[in-house]
């Protein structure tokens, strides 16, 4: 290829030689929050998921699944998603130069499905719910050539998920986190961060698991012992909307010093809303259920019942980002919720 044809091409349709090889995440800043840490009452910590492709973590996950199933010699990827893991997908796609189908919930956004269309995939809307279109993309992978993409549930996603916690500790150096925030959806991302935590030596710091009241799947699970469906997705925090989460994250929940925390939606928008003043950066309200912890309270509400020990190392916040959000959404689920 000519370089003035390289100059020609959009920037999202420059396919590397090495695509195959060279991961598509990027490697994400690691900043201290000083208004988080002023309300935290002790040292905050932002691993900065949001500023990767496509706004989210899960291109790390994701990513590296789709590239080891195109090496396999799939040619056709089918991923339901609640929207950042079909970014994710059609992203890697995109830069592998195979075709993706995404299949999500009908109440993706216009914006997302354009997102997806501009990186060249096949968008079907399918159900009320990621479950639903969940469904329907198991059976579209059944074609020939074809494999179907979860948005949490494999092993190689956790792989991927885990390079998280292994440039935190190469930022990190001899100092512990005094413990982690991540959100829970189906799970991927607590079981990818609790796998790198064991492979960096730091499998006794806690895990602070943060979902929304009405997509609370581990939390449920953890009351009871063992998986459990919840009955409907009723959160507007979508992308948590997994109805059960995976074996796997509950199996951390077991092995792990994890705590499992809820939020309501209302406390899910502050969070996104006082992120936005605070460090200029808007993000989804599945990542507002992180932000939480401190927003509302729960840090430091731990700390003070001892159930975190006092003083310990800097709190690190997973911000893990997503795309479903503009400030004309953000206004819509405040009036929703009675917020204006
Ligand atoms: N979202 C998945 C699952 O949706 C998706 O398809 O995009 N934060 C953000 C911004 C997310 O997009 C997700 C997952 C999570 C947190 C939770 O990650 P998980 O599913 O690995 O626990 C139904």
């Amino acid at each position: 290829m000519l370089i003035t044809d390289v100059q020609k091409q959009p920037a999202w349709e420059l396919k590397m030689d090495s695509a195959q090889d060279q991961p598509f995440h990027i490697v994400t800043p690691l900043t201290k929050s000083i208004p988080l840490s002023s309300v935290a009452g002790t040292e905050v910590l932002l691993k900065l998921e949001n500023i990767q492709p496509m706004g989210s973590f899960k291109i790390r996950g994701i990513g590296h699944y789709c590239q080891k199933l195109s090496k396999m010699g799939y040619t056709r990827f089918v991923c339901s998603s609640g929207g950042n893991a079909g970014l994710a997908a059609a992203y890697a796609c995109n830069k592998l130069g195979l075709p993706a189908t995404i299949v999500v919930p009908e109440s993706t956004g216009q914006d997302i499905v354009q997102k997806l269309k501009n990186l060249g995939a096949d968008v079907v809307m399918k159900g009320k719910v990621w479950d639903e279109a969940d469904a329907l993309a198991h059976h579209l992978a059944e074609a020939p050539g074809s494999v179907y993409v979860s948005p949490f549930n494999h092993p190689v996603i956790w792989e991927g998920h885990s390079t998280i916690i292994h440039e935190l500790k190469a930022s990190m150096g001899c100092q512990k986190p005094g413990a982690l925030v991540v959100a829970v959806g189906g799970g991927g991302l607590l079981a990818g961060v609790a796998a790198g935590m064991v492979e960096v030596g730091w499998p006794d710091v806690p895990i602070i698991a943060m979902e929304t009241l009405g997509a609370h799947c581990l939390n449920a699970a953890i009351q009871i012992g063992k998986a459990v469906t919840l009955p409907d997705i009723t959160s507007i925090a979508k992308c948590l909307g997994a109805k059960t989460v995976c074996e796997r994250a509950l199996q951390c929940a077991k092995e792990h010093n994890l705590v499992s925390i809820t939020v309501d939606d209302r406390e899910a928008i502050q969070a996104v809303e006082k992120f936005l003043d605070d460090e200029l950066m808007l993000v989804e309200p599945s990542c507002g259920a992180a932000l939480s912890a401190v927003y509302s309270g729960h840090i430091q509400r731990l700390q003070q019942e001892g159930n975190l020990k006092m003083p310990h190392g800097p709190v690190v916040m997973i911000v893990c980002g997503g795309s479903a959000i503009s400030l004309s959404q953000l206004q819509d689920f405040k009036s929703l919720l009675g917020m204006d």
